[in-house]
């Protein structure tokens, strides 16, 4: 399929998908969702695909929901329309890795749909905020309770309250994003990082993705027995033989999917 506000480049089992509207900084409109979700739709769908790489600009990953296209809507359209909400069940229920490659401004939306992602890798200017309170309006995309999750209910409220933006030390520095690197080299490590989770199991994959994201929906004791049931049910797949062989042959594992 065509994509107007995406471009998308598959390489060594990975998908890298570009947010690309760079006049609006990649405000995310309605199209532009309507694409991402059926992007990844096609990128599930395909077993050559073992990661994603989620990018925008080095100016700006997305500065937010796109303001020009909401300003005028009433609550029955917002409502009717529920915008965002499949873009965001997209990404949710998306059963392969997505990595944000986040470089300058990942505003409103654009900071939500980083964190909907499983993990982020900053360019040296990101800046991360919830600035919808200075429109009138709040997070509308999970942004209060992952943001809170991610960094505290302390700043959070900051960033929430007084649309305060993070920059990417202090995001490393509170959770909210896995490293930082320099701006131009931000595309190739997250590509590095993705190439290596293609290259293994796409089952204990996903299996591990599952993992992580009980911590968030469970306690301790559940998620700790949820952890070990599934470790047992590694031991149904040829790949956990394969690996296991592998290592001891002293040789590269060839996982199947299988
Ligand atoms: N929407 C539309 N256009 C945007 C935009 C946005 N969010 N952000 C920037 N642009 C456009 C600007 O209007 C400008 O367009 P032209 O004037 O050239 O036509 C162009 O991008 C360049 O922006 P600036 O000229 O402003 O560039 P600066 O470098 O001076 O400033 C900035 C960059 C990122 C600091 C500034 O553009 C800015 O403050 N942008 C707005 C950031 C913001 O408030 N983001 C939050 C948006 S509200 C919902 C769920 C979620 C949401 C809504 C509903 N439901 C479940 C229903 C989410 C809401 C939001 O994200």
């Amino acid at each position: 399929m065509a994509y107007e506000t995406l471009l998308i480049e598959h390489a060594d089992g990975v998908a890298l998908i570009r947010l690309n509207r760079p006049k609006a900084l990649n405000a995310l409109n309605s199209e532009l969702l309507g694409e991402l979700a059926a992007a990844l739709a096609e990128i599930e769908a395909d077993d050559s695909l073992g990661c994603v790489v989620l990018t925008g600009s080095d100016r700006a990953f997305a500065a937010g929901a796109d303001i020009k296209e909401m300003s005028d809507k009433s609550y029955a359209q917002m409502f009717r329309m529920n915008f965002f909400a499949k873009a965001a069940q997209a990404i949710e229920g998306f059963r392969k890795p997505i990595i944000a490659a986040v470089a300058g401004y990942a505003l409103g939306g654009g900071c939500e749909l980083a964190m909907l992602c499983d993990f982020i890798i900053a360019g040296e200017n990101a800046k991360f905020g919830q600035p919808e309170i200075n429109l009138g309006v709040s997070p509308g995309i999970g942004g209060s309770q992952r943001l809170t999750r991610f960094v505290g209910k302390s700043k959070a409220m900051d960033m929430v309250l007084t649309a305060r933006q993070m920059d990417a030390a202090e995001a490393e520095r509170s959770g909210l994003v896995s490293r930082v690197v320099a701006v131009d080299k931000l595309v190739d490590e997250a590509l590095s990082a993705a190439r290596k989770i293609a290259s293994l199991s796409p089952l204990a994959v996903m299996v591990n993705k599952e993992m992580v994201n009980q911590a968030y929906e469970t306690t301790l004791s559940a998620g700790v027995l949820f952890e070990r049931r599934l470790f047992h049910s590694l031991f149904a797949f040829d790949d956990q033989k394969e690996g296991m062989a592998a290592f001891i042959d002293k040789r590269p594992a060839d996982f199947k999917g299988s």
